[in-house]
């Protein structure tokens, strides 16, 4: 049976207060960047992805890649709430020696196939993958998620243009439109708007949510589950910090490190027991 949207939403506000608790130990930045992304990465391992923790390495598994390296505090976390490794090493993250490094490294841990961190290079990954199982006619699907202040890298660009030319209707790009960036506004840095029509013209089926509601973030996965001719793009409109009062669209998240008392104030207003 597949999980409801509450539980999907449960699941999240946990992982919420998992990686705020990473960040603090481990010393991380890039807190407000993980936590615009948890909903659509739950929705993504507890519905959407065919990939057990069993099998990581199977073959025939779908791929995801979290371009947006830096955020990879919420995929460690969601990984653990599927089982693919213990949740003690959670607290490793971003240490000297840990096998949870910053930014990964592919393999680092089951479930974690790409090196990310360096921002334009990933949704050419993911088309590699695509287009291999396409030649071998292999059933399996390959999401990439991109930043949107990564859309300013020319290599997305080329990426998105080579895509729709050789037909990668198993490919999903979800871009993280949060409207932020490291030290600004996505907008004032260089206009990425109309984004959606951006991806359409290059030749994706697009679509546009909101990256924080359930509901709509899986009626979504429901429509393209269904055999499409495009790639597909699903511009999700989410919120930096989502989910922590203090950090929503507060970009001093982008780098600022909980304190022991900030955490302690996320654990209460997730209602962490
Ligand atoms: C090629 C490259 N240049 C610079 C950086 C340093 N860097 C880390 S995060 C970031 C930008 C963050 O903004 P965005 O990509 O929109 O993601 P968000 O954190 O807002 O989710 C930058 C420039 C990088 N990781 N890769």
């Amino acid at each position: 049976m597949k999980p409801t949207s509450q539980l999907i939403s449960d699941i999240a506000k946990k992982i919420r207060y998992e990686i705020t608790k990473m960040s603090h130990l481990g010393e991380a930045a890039h807190l407000g960047s993980s936590l615009s992304c948890v909903d659509l990465i739950v929705a993504l391992y507890h519905v959407f992805l065919k990939i057990e923790p069993s099998k990581p390495f199977d073959r025939l598994r779908d791929r995801f890649i979290l371009s947006k390296g830096h955020a990879i505090s919420s995929l460690y976390a969601v990984l653990v709430s599927r089982d693919f490794f213990s949740e003690d090493l959670l607290a490793t993250f971003n240490q000297d020696g840990s096998s949870l490094p910053e930014h990964p490294s592919p393999n680092c841990m089951p479930g974690v196939e790409v090196a990310t961190g360096s921002l334009g290079h990933e949704l050419s990954i993911g088309i590699g993958h695509a287009l291999a199982s396409k030649i071998l006619t292999e059933p399996d699907k390959v999401v990439v998620l991109l930043s949107d202040g990564e859309c300013n890298e020319g290599t997305v660009w080329e990426a998105a243009l080579f895509a729709p030319a050789k037909n990668l209707n198993n490919l999903i790009a979800i871009i993280d439109f949060n409207k932020w960036q490291a030290t600004g506004r996505s907008e004032e840095t260089m206009t990425l708007s109309p984004l959606k029509n951006k991806w359409e013209s290059f030749g994706w089926q697009t679509y546009e949510i909101d990256g924080h509601n359930i509901d709509e973030i899986l009626d979504t996965f429901n429509k393209i589950s269904k055999k499409q001719e495009k790639p597909i793009a699903i511009i999700a409109h989410t919120i930096k910090g989502k989910g922590i009062s203090f950090m929503e669209d507060d970009n001093n998240w982008h780098y600022r490190i909980p304190t022991q008392e900030e955490l302690l104030k996320v654990k209460n207003e997730l209602g962490i027991i």
